[in-house]
């Protein structure tokens, strides 16, 4: 039997829900979710099996019109993992519907997407009623030529099953990109670090995540099977810091603890995570800040 593998982007609207699906598919926590807009920040790629096929879920950042360096980095990022994918998948929110945001993208999709395979994933179908679902749907394959449509719940893991079988014959035949018990390619700092900003982002309101970046900075593997790993939390304030500190570090001291536990769970052994929260006010401009979260400084122009 032949085996089949390739590149399946996600894309959408910023908290279209990509990176729950990506964790669905491939049955990992590998890219970190929170209910805020413009949480993944790069292009994150993890591993699924499907019989004989291996896909490779790439998981972008969430499209919209970008304003700052560090959205049009973002946004290229995502379009750019679109422009690299064999099958592209356009998550669209069930409650919001066609949105000016998704009209956008539709737009640049006309050219992203031609030649590609283009299916539309209708997702968190468990916040409206079933009825809402068909107009949607028409609605959207009125705008756009999808290949297929699906309508799913990414968290409850309603209709994922059958979009990863019907992905799975849509890639080219080929040997597999990855080694079969690979789930993520990703350095492990990195994820070690988005662990972290995602705690992170769950605590403070308003702009703040978008101001902070966090990097791994050692990463010694010591005698006894345990990890110990330094991160560096950017902020560009030291109003932030005070904020990211919280009153008698209990902030900065909780947000270690959730980071930890959640590390020894994905490592499978004991972590040692030391957190210093360092003001930057520059970082959003600098270069080697880009290339750490894995982003192309040169886009964000
Ligand atoms: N009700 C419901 N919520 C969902 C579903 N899928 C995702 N969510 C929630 O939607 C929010 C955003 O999910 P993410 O996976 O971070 O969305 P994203 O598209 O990766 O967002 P960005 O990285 O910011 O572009 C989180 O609070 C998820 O728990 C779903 O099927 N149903
Ligand atoms: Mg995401």
């Amino acid at each position: 039997m032949s085996t089949r593998a390739g590149f399946v982007a996600l894309i959408g609207e910023p908290n279209a829900g990509k990176s729950t699906l990506l964790n669905r598919m491939v049955g990992a926590k590998v890219s970190i979710v929170t209910h805020k807009v413009q949480t993944t920040r790069a292009r994150i790629r993890g591993v699924a099996m499907e019989g004989d096929a291996q896909i490779v879920f790439v998981d972008t950042p969430g499209l919209f019109q970008p304003r700052r360096r560090l959205d049009r980095a973002m946004v290229a990022a995502a379009w750019g993992g679109a422009g690299d994918a064999d099958v592209i998948v356009l998550m669209v929110e069930a409650h919001r519907g066609i949105t000016d945001g998704v009209t956008r993208i539709l737009e640049t999709l006309a050219e992203v997407g031609q030649g590609r395979t283009v299916a539309l994933a209708i997702n968190k179908i468990d916040r409206v009623p079933s009825e809402a679902l068909l107009g949607l749907t028409k609605d959207l394959n009125e705008t756009y030529d999808f290949a297929e449509t699906f309508l799913i719940s990414a968290e409850r893991g309603h209709g994922t099953d059958d979009l990863r079988k019907w992905l799975a014959t849509q890639l080219p035949e080929g040997p597999w990109l990855y080694p079969e018990d690979q789930i993520a390619d990703l350095p492990m700092r990195m994820i070690a670090a988005e662990m972290t900003r995602e705690k992170l982002t769950l605590r403070l309101h308003q702009e703040l995540p978008y101001q902070m970046t966090v990097e791994t900075e050692a990463w010694e593997d010591r005698k006894d099977g345990s990890a110990r790993i330094e991160q560096v939390i950017y902020v560009v304030r030291d109003g932030h810091k005070g904020i990211v500190l919280g009153h008698k570090g209990e902030t900065v001291k909780a947000v270690g603890k959730a980071a930890r536990e959640e590390l020894e769970t994905f490592l499978g052994r004991k972590v040692h995570l030391f957190l210093q929260v360092r003001v930057r006010p520059n970082w959003l401009e600098e270069s080697e800040r880009y290339s750490q979260m894995g982003l192309d400084f040169k886009d964000g122009n």
